[in-house]
């Protein structure tokens, strides 16, 4: 079982069609051999600067463009984010995610005041990442130096399908910020929303994009659409459980030692939904009452939740038990080099248990495209 990253669009389009217990089946093998079943990472966000912002994304409730309930903020103060970090911690937090509602990062006051948050963060020992949008190399090299470890940056969905969510900025112009985070070395979180409208092929086709990507990145967030009265996508119906659990399942096996974190719309799931979406891979969530504008699940749910199915939560940094080849997760993952361009694995290191369509699944002949 190796990490690939030459996996074509029609694998993908075939997995995706499979029976839905053969795929999670398959996922949950994946699942079980990169890491551990009862382990889930909570992460917390703090929006650190809230609304107005100039960008046209069609799903967000902080946009300057679009009539919501959020108008915009002054950026919090340090001492109100440390606190909100510390409680956060306190709670069982293991990664602290700023975010700020900007096209990007621009070399002011502001960004001085982000990276003193960083710095005061990190001395609680925890991971933090930052989400503040398109960033510089210089940016990122200083928000590293500050001791952050991850930042946030999502393609949201397939090219071909962004194009009618945001027309402000480029998909390229995303790619070239992930390119400028793992250069810096720093961790890559990158993932997507979904149920905008798009068809499961842009699904897949996000997918294929960050899968081909090699190293693979650390962490891919799932978000179920928040649907914002007030923005285009107000009206969106809610995507079924069955699509997402297929989605988790295929982002599983085909980027099998990265984090996949149930973000936006746990509220929209049950225990028994979610319990799901971790057997088929997912391994992370958020925690606390909001996530930036919207609620999220409240932490004495998720503690129950964590009792009922006996998870853990994952501590910071933390190496999985299991190994891949004689490689762990985060070396596989090429985690933890700094400045650097990512090195190239050799992944004929890698052992191979052979992949578990050699068990038997089968394909249906007429993937639903
Ligand atoms: N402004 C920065 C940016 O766009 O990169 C950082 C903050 S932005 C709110 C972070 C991510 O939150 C977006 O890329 C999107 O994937 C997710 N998001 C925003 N609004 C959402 C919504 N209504 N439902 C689900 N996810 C949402
Ligand atoms: C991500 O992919 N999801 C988080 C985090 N990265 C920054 C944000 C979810 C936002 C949900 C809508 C809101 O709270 O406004
Ligand atoms: Fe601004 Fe980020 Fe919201 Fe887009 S997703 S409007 S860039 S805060």
């Amino acid at each position: 079982m190796s990490i690939r990253y030459d996996w074509s669009l029609e694998e993908l389009q075939e997995m995706y069609s499979q029976p839905l217990f053969e795929l999670v089946a398959r996922a949950h093998q994946v699942h079980q051999r990169f890491h551990p079943l009862a382990e889930i990472q909570v992460c917390a966000l703090i929006s650190i600067k809230t609304g107005g912002c100039p960008e046209d994304c069609k799903y967000c409730s902080q946009s300057a463009r679009y009539q919501t309930a959020i108008s915009a903020q002054p950026m919090m103060e340090y001492a109100a984010v440390l606190e909100q970090a510390r409680q956060a911690v306190e709670k069982g937090a293991t990664r602290i995610c700023l975010g700020a509602a900007w096209r990007g990062v621009r070399d002011n006051k502001q960004f001085d005041a982000v990276l003193q948050m960083v710095e005061g963060i990190r001395a609680l020992g925890v991971e933090v990442c930052c989400t503040l949008g398109l960033l510089n190399e210089m940016q990122a090299e200083r928000l590293r130096e500050a001791g952050l470890y991850a930042y946030n940056h999502n393609l949201d969905t397939s090219e071909r399908f962004y194009k009618t969510i945001i027309t402000t900025r480029s998909y390229q112009e995303r790619l070239e910020t992930m390119d400028i985070v793992e250069r810096a070395g720093l961790s890559l979180c990158c993932g997507g929303i979904i149920g905008m409208g798009e068809e499961p092929l842009d699904r897949l086709q996000l997918l294929l994009t960050l899968a081909q990507r090699e190293p693979h990145h650390e962490s891919l967030p799932i978000n179920r659409l928040a649907a914002i009265p007030g923005t285009p996508l107000a009206d969106r119906p809610p995507i079924a459980l069955w699509e997402q659990l297929r989605f988790i399942a295929l982002a599983r096996i085909v980027l099998p030692a990265t984090m996949i974190r149930l973000s936006a719309g746990r509220l929209d799931l049950s225990l028994e939904g979610q319990a799901l979406c971790f057997f088929a891979g997912a391994n992370s969530i958020f925690f606390g009452e909001k996530l930036l504008t919207v609620g999220n699940v409240s932490i004495d749910r998720d503690e129950e939740m964590f009792r009922i199915l006996g998870l853990k939560k994952q501590a910071a940094y933390t190496e999985t038990t299991s190994k891949i080849g004689n490689l762990t997760r985060r070396d596989a993952l090429n985690l933890g080099q700094s400045k650097t361009a990512p090195k190239k694995l050799n992944l004929n290191k890698l052992s191979d248990a052979g992949w578990p369509q050699s068990q038997g699944f089968s394909t249906p002949s007429k993937p639903n495209f």
